[in-house]
């Protein structure tokens, strides 16, 4: 039955990642990720990822806005929100600092209990990501990241350490943060952070093993993880990017076709536990598959998800001028300009309708239940001399697109779990590790050189966003 109105107890929160809030990254006995290893950009330089943490260099997640020492606040502020929950990862090195260990370390553990206890005394729902960006660095030096099948099982044994101690505080999960990101395999910060894999020879063979490696892994925690308690809700997450056709020449639509089909390849295995037909037929064509044991066919297909989580910031479109559908090039190069579209700051489309067709073409491919887990603007807030915050631009944003998301569930039957925008108090970028790139609806005291009081604020957007959630969507 199509819903008039969002439905009742549908999950409104906010979204973050540990590395890119907590700071204390050698707190309680943490290790270092390979989230530490990633000293901040500026405008127009990409981070660089160094070889283990070097002297001299400015690495912004070290401290990040120091959550650890302010989670009571901060989660007091989501419950003046409203929020129902609150997404956030549990960094891999806080539980096993190397990676490798057999035993997890009790005080990273217990720093989850006391956010979960946190959050659920204020009647708030925790979603947790897993793998968020940060492996152990250890396991990268050592192991080549996923490039290493047996780095399975030391993600295994994380997932199912973290699923043992929550099982009574933490419903949904989801097992990789935007595992899709990879496909664009040229892209050292998409590919690292991901699978851990150092870029080298031949970038594309080595993602699709490894990648292969990561749904085995994820497959054997859903499995495991419906063993510990089947109530669990256990998702994908893909960084959703629809690619346009940039004309109705077909040979543009083959491309953007073939595009998607290769960035889908992902949250196909997730959802239906095989491989599609036409990346089946091109890693046999390229001799890219070499290690698919039988065991790990069964594997897939035993250790499907509940729902797919996703995050949504833009669209892309794509010219067959700059390239053939039928030798991979990197999206990246395919694309060009959307006549139809403003952009950001940082160039990212702005897109509302592309998340309705998003939703609709998610359901039509899996038949599950959705949840958009990132959704938002970056921008440069300015804060007046009275304290005040304007950020009209972020209400405009996130309204236009949730006009499109009330749409898709009240017109189009999408059975959508909940809403949860990203960096919801501001966080350091992850593309760009500088603070400067907000998405909070709660304003953090840091600037790009790290200085600041870290004091929190709330912007007009908070106000609106507690509205929205107060009305459950009715007022936008
Ligand atoms: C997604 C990531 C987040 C996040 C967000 C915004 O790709 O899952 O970790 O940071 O994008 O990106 P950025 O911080 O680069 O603006």
């Amino acid at each position: 039955m199509v819903a008039n109105s969002f439905p009742e107890g549908f999950l409104w929160g906010g979204a973050v990642a540990a590395h890119q809030l907590e700071g204390a990254w050698q707190s309680g006995g943490k290790g270092v990720s390979v989230a530490d290893v990633m000293t901040a950009g500026a405008h127009g330089v990409p981070r660089e990822i160094t070889d283990g943490v070097l002297p001299g260099k400015n690495y912004p997640n070290h401290d990040g806005i120091d959550f650890y020492g302010h989670y009571k606040e901060d989660v007091a502020l989501f419950a003046e929100m409203g929020f129902k929950c609150f997404r956030t990862s549990i960094a891999w090195t806080r539980i096993f600092p190397n990676g490798d260990e057999t035993e997890p370390n009790e005080a990273g553990l217990k720093f989850y209990d006391d956010l979960f206890d946190e959050c659920l005394e204020y009647g708030i729902e925790p979603v947790v990501t897993l793998a968020h960006f940060e492996m152990p660095w250890h396991l990268v030096e050592e192991y080549g990241g996923f490039g290493n099948r047996k780095v399975i099982d030391f993600y295994l044994n994380f997932a199912t350490t973290c699923f043992k101690r929550y099982q009574d505080k933490v419903k949904y999960w989801m097992t990789f943060n935007e595992i899709d990101n990879q496909a664009d395999f040229n892209n050292d910060f998409a590919v690292m952070t991901n699978s851990g894999l150092k870029l080298g020879d031949n970038n594309e063979a080595a993602m699709y093993q490894a990648a292969h490696y990561e749904l085995v892994a994820s497959a054997l925690a859903v499995k495991e993880g419906k063993k510990i308690n089947p109530d669990f809700m256990i998702g994908a997450m893909i960084n959703y990017t629809p690619f346009y056709p940039a004309t109705s020449d077909p040979a543009d639509i083959l491309l953007a076709q073939r595009i998607n089909q290769r960035r889908f390849w992902f949250s196909d295995v997730h959802a239906w536990g095989e491989y599609p037909k036409e990346v089946e037929a091109y890693l046999e064509r390229k001799g890219f598959r070499s290690d698919f044991t039988a065991e790990d066919q069964v594997v897939l297909k035993e250790g499907t998800v509940d729902y797919i989580g996703f995050s949504y910031y833009q669209s892309m479109t794509v010219s067959a001028k700059n390239g053939d559908a039928d030798h991979l090039i990197s999206p990246a190069d395919a694309v060009v300009d959307n006549p139809y579209l403003e952009t950001s700051d940082w160039g990212w489309s702005v897109d509302p309708i592309g998340l309705r067709y998003g939703l609709n073409e998610l359901t039509d491919r899996y038949h599950l239940p959705l949840f958009i887990v990132e959704n938002g603007l970056g921008a440069v807030d300015q804060v007046e001399e009275d304290g005040s915050i304007h950020d009209p631009y972020r209400v405009d944003y996130l309204r236009k697109h949730l006009e499109e998301v009330k749409k898709a569930v009240t017109l189009d039957g999408v059975d959508l779990m909940g809403y949860t925008p990203w960096g919801c108090i501001d966080v350091v970028s992850a593309g760009t590790g500088q603070m400067s790139k907000r998405y909070g609806f709660i304003y953090v005291d840091k600037d790009d050189e790290g200085k600041g009081t870290l004091a929190r604020s709330r912007k007009d957007s908070f106000f609106w966003y507690q509205n929205v959630i107060k009305t459950n969507g009715a007022e936008l």
